[in-house]
């Protein structure tokens, strides 16, 4: 077992994976995994809240892998693997179902976003994904959580939940910390520039996928809503939609918002959004050609999620034994 600190984070399979996948999540799970012992999860539990096609869903998660290892997360270095692999994230889920409050839950905006917008099929399992959440989470004994800004409050409920915990039966869980990043949090639609840019929900031209090919990316940052100005400048209330493409130009190529304002300064929208798209492509279409040839290898990826589900179980299970103990129940002989 390392000493090094642990990670866990997971992006659902309910769509292809966009740029705001990539830079709110992948690109700093990369980043972390030299320093950390990081589990990296495909959250196809997750995923059936909202209904998938079965024939996709078999599909999703080889490509996701796929693209996670394009990315740069070597599975010799990181756990990867499939959430329902592992069976303990449903067992653990189920108990701390039984130590989370329903005003909890109800309080969660994305359980509100969500369910506003998917009215047909507002399930429990929406309402309790937090709980599975949580249970990712703790099987692990992770320190830290890189998520995106929007998942901030899952955290926090997480933390809540682990404390009510520990406090009855002493200390079973760690209590993790959220890794936000603090450009790239929250890349948004290109479309619709106070939406996030969603893999379920696909604006005509709003999102950017990672498997986009040169061509298109470029000709969708062409479409980009901007303003009625003509001066590239952050601000997110009055600008959204330059400030969401600064956003993206900032993390592809590592520069501030003041030296982007000042490359632009005098420049039209229509040289800022070429340069944008371009410093996309320049950051996908490596990812892209590695993606398309791991694809073609379906039992070297099989392999890695087999590998990635036994080391996780293990850790998984030591977690869930030491619960089930605590709050009472048999150990089976
Ligand atoms: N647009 C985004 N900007 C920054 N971060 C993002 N993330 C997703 N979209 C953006 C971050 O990626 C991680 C995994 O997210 P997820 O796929 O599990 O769920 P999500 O946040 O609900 O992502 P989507 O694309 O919006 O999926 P659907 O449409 O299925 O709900 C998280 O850390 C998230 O913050």
């Amino acid at each position: 077992m390392s000493d090094k600190k642990v990670i866990l984070s997971g992006i659902q399979p309910s769509g292809a994976l966009t740029l705001g996948s990539y830079l709110g999540a992948i690109k700093n799970w990369v980043k972390l995994s030299d320093e950390y012992d990081c589990y990296y999860m495909i959250v196809d539990m997750h995923a059936i809240t909202s209904r998938q096609e079965a024939s996709v869903l078999r599909k999703t998660p080889f490509e996701q892998l796929a693209q996670y290892i394009a990315c740069g997360l070597d599975p010799e270095k990181n756990t990867l693997f499939i959430q329902s692999h592992v069976p303990a994230h449903a067992q653990l889920a189920w108990v701390l179902n039984c130590y989370t409050m329903f005003g909890e839950l109800s309080r969660m905006t994305q359980f509100k976003d969500k369910s506003g917008k998917n009215v047909n099929n507002i399930n429990a399992g929406l309402f309790t994904y937090p709980a599975l959440q949580a249970a990712d989470i703790l099987l692990y004994q992770a320190d830290l959580v890189p998520v995106g800004a929007d998942q901030k409050q899952h955290i926090e409920l997480t933390r809540d939940i682990a404390v009510r915990f520990n406090g009855i039966y002493g200390d079973v869980f760690k209590l993790p910390e959220p890794y936000i990043p603090t450009v790239g949090a929250r890349i948004m639609d290109l479309q619709a520039p106070t939406n996030k840019m969603s893999k379920s929900e696909i604006n005509d031209g709003g999102c950017i996928l990672m498997m986009d090919k040169p061509e298109d990316i470029k000709r969708l940052f062409k479409r980009a809503v901007t303003d009625s100005e003509t001066c590239v400048r952050y601000d997110v209330d009055n600008k959204p939609g330059i400030s969401n493409l600064m956003q993206i130009y900032s993390v592809c190529t590592g520069k501030g918002f003041e030296e982007i304002e000042k490359e632009f300064d005098g420049k039209g929208y229509g040289d800022f959004k070429l340069r944008v798209g371009e410093a996309v492509v320049e950051l996908l279409q490596p990812i892209r050609e590695e993606a398309t040839k791991l694809l073609a290898d379906k039992a070297y990826l099989e392999n890695i999620f087999k590998n990635g589900a036994e080391k996780a179980s293990y850790v998984a299970n030591k977690t869930l034994r030491k619960v089930y103990k605590k709050v009472g129940f048999i150990e089976k002989t």
